[in-house]
């Protein structure tokens, strides 16, 4: 199925050519796309009502700024790019029924119409989750009635305050490379006139933790199957994606239906072997982040270490009113075991929770010496763990399911609040004009502007690099 991702700049310019003839991209060369965009908003005046300017950035570097203010400040960024297939793109050998609101029921085979996904092809269903992130909603794919959790993101708060914007496009394009069942994947990243969306799996099960509100603790036979799925997942991360996830904590360990675990959020995660930002929630944050000294995947076994201390205990193993004083802790003091945790979770705690990351346990490396073996993890069969054998290795709580509309695993705090509707969709020519102005300079996103009911100016930015559809969309 790899053609269809074989949008290629060459292609895509190739359309910009053929387009001249309407007198938009004839001046488009990076010097000059001011002025195409003057002409873009002479033609989207009589089209449409709507201009577009585009942001200046060298190569690899985005420039962030308010949309009336082209100065900015610079963040470099990984720029690998993906394009949707649209309407004009077909599709080889292949068969798909459409049953969206646009296109027919019909199903096609051998050349395979394509047009863009957008928003609206999905219904919301029930609000999740929120955070400082935005909101997580359940929607339903109208063309398929297929279920996922839509994180989103106004971008008004990506553009005046630029970790947001880091922070989204970090995790979209973490996540767009990862491919494990222990890592929440992403399905869809899309966009519209004032929102980004990724459209995750819905992990039906809810948070961990959500299971544990009753005592907040867990016996080392049921923690270790967790410990043991996170240690698979951050393996998966280190080894295969060369990715620091840098903020484990329970809130980001989800189940999925079957209640296996599933890391989310990564937002914050790195693709890097050295880095010195800080970063992550204090309680789980590793010493030598917080001394501001180099780190690097060490620092994910220390948080480990640290919510696995908070399964069997209740709390983190360092705890203080404001983050200065749980941080002053993380770096000086001594752990404290409760007297009721086993030799065996003493043991494996201290090795996570070793305060130099040199000496520090690192399952990357040591797992077949050090971990698999180890007398915490007695209770489990790595092979089964692996392969995912439920008879042989079931996960200890099975999440309970009658209907995955009604979010049955979550909070009813969320599961009752009103959901915004989406706003009105970027229309497909507008989008057209974007994807050539883009191709004809570096920018990575370009100021956009359209008249409200009221006839005011309302002003955004589309991110031209930022939509993105998993492959296995298509599959079934
Ligand atoms: C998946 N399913 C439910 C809730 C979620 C929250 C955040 C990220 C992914 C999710």
């Amino acid at each position: 199925m790899a053609d269809i991702f074989d949008f290629d700049e060459d292609e895509l310019s190739s359309k910009v050519k053929s387009q001249l003839s309407v007198g938009i991209a004839r001046s488009a060369t990076t010097d000059s796309f001011l002025e195409m965009a003057d002409k873009l908003g002479d033609l989207n005046d009589q089209q449409q009502p709507v201009q577009t300017f585009q942001k200046h950035r060298s190569n690899s570097v985005i420039s962030v700024g308010t949309i009336d203010n082209r100065l900015g400040t610079s963040y470099k960024v990984d720029l690998d790019e993906i394009y949707d297939a649209d309407l004009t793109e077909s599709h080889e050998n292949s068969s798909v029924n459409l049953l969206s609101q646009e296109a027919s029921s019909k199903t096609y085979t051998g050349r395979k119409p394509f047009r863009k996904v957008v928003i609206q092809d999905f219904e919301p269903i029930t609000v999740l989750g929120k955070g400082s992130y935005g909101k997580v909603i359940l929607v339903k794919d109208k063309r398929n009635g297929k279920l996922y959790a839509q994180k989103q993101l106004k971008k008004a708060a990506m553009v005046v305050n630029a970790s947001n914007y880091e922070r989204t496009l970090t995790e979209r394009t973490i996540l767009k490379k990862v491919n494990n069942s222990h890592i929440v994947k992403l399905y869809y990243a899309l966009q519209d006139f004032d929102k980004v969306y990724l459209l995750l799996e819905y992990l039906q099960g809810g948070e961990l933790f959500h299971h544990l509100s009753q005592e907040r603790i867990l016996s080392e036979k049921v923690a270790c199957f967790y410990i043991a799925e996170m240690i698979l997942a951050l393996r998966h991360l280190h080894i295969n994606a060369g990715v620091i996830y840098r903020d484990l904590k329970p809130e980001n360990c989800m189940l999925n239906g079957k209640g296996h675990l599933v890391l989310t959020d990564f937002g914050l995660s790195k693709v890097s072997e050295e880095c010195t930002s800080m970063f992550g929630t204090a309680q789980y944050m590793a010493p030598e982040i917080i001394k501001g000294e180099k780190y690097d995947s060490q620092c994910d076994w220390w948080s480990l270490g640290a919510v696995m201390f908070d399964m069997l205990t209740g709390s983190p193993p360092f705890t203080g009113n404001n983050n200065k004083k749980i941080m002053d802790k993380i770096v000086s003091q001594k752990v404290k075991y409760p007297f009721y945790l086993s030799q065996d979770a003493r043991d494996l705690l201290g090795k996570f929770l070793n305060k130099n990351p040199n000496k520090r346990l690192n399952c990357d490396t040591d797992f077949d010496k050090k971990v698999r073996n180890h007398r915490f993890f007695r209770f489990i069969n790595w092979d089964h763990l692996i392969n995912q054998d439920d008879i042989k290795q079931p996960p200890p709580i099975i999440p309970i399911i009658t209907n995955p509309e009604l979010a049955e695993n979550f909070d009813d705090e969320f599961t009752c609040m009103r959901i915004t509707p989406p706003s009105s969709p970027i229309k497909d020519n507008m989008f057209e004009n974007f994807a050539e102005s883009r191709t004809n300079s570096t920018s990575s996103f370009i100021a956009i502007k359209r008249p409200d009911q009221n006839g005011d100016v309302k002003e955004s930015v589309y991110f031209s690099n930022f939509s993105y559809t998993n492959e296995s969309v298509y599959l079934n």
